[in-house]
């Protein structure tokens, strides 16, 4: 995918402060931490388009951006960060459900997930709300460079198994080394109808 633009446009808390709907639209979605900001700037070739950091819980507030004035990513933010402080933690559930359940644009979610961990019930409830709004998901495990290879296909399928789907179904990913870039970039483009560049 060549990225001619990517440009971050707003942040929002409620439908009255999203973008308009026209473009075809991805989010991504993940515990705190997990890499979502890093897939992001990944996927764009951008060093610091969605910010990053050590601190987990960063991003609080939907981030919408437009990649080559073609498509809208949507970064989400993580769940399940206990030092959020409890009002934070009270607003996020109806705030990415009224997102999930209301934009229209919508074309698919990416479920990603670290590697090292075993998904928890907060996935699980995750990937109930995407099938009970019938959206499209593509699940990601990222973060493969922190566990040696041969330790990576088992892991895949533990989390494959605990989550309900084929291993074959998750995609290895690296913000690191880059690791499954374009094969994720593929899934994307399957699900937002462009052609490949
Ligand atoms: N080794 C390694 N580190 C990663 C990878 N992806 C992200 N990180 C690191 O993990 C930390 C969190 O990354 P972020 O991209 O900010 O995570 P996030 O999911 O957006 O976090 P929140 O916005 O707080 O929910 C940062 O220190 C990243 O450098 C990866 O694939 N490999
Ligand atoms: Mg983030």
């Amino acid at each position: 995918m060549i990225i001619k633009s990517a440009e971050f446009i707003k942040s929002a808390v409620k439908p009255a402060h999203y973008p308009p709907a026209v473009l075809p639209e991805i989010a991504f979605a993940g515990r705190s931490n997990v890499g979502k900001s890093s897939l992001i700037n990944v996927l764009v070739n951008r060093r610091r388009l969605a910010k990053t950091g050590a601190t987990p819980g960063r991003t609080q507030l939907i981030n919408f951006f437009i990649i080559n004035d073609a498509f809208t990513f949507v970064d989400i933010p993580g769940f399940g960060y206990a030092r959020v402080p409890v009002s934070v933690k009270k607003k996020w559930g109806p705030m990415v459900e009224t997102y999930l359940s209301t934009r229209d644009t919508l074309k698919g979610v990416i479920l990603i997930m670290d590697i090292r961990r075993t998904p928890k019930s907060e996935e699980l409830s995750l990937v109930e709300w995407l099938n009970h709004y019938h959206i499209s998901s593509i699940m990601v495990v990222t973060k493969i460079d922190k566990l040696a290879r041969s330790k990576q296909l088992p892991q895949k399928q533990k989390i494959a198994r605990t989550l309900g789907v084929n291993s074959t179904d998750l995609i290895l990913f690296s913000a690191r080394t880059r690791q499954g870039k374009g094969e994720l970039w593929r899934a994307i483009q399957a699900l937002v109808g462009t052609e490949e560049a």
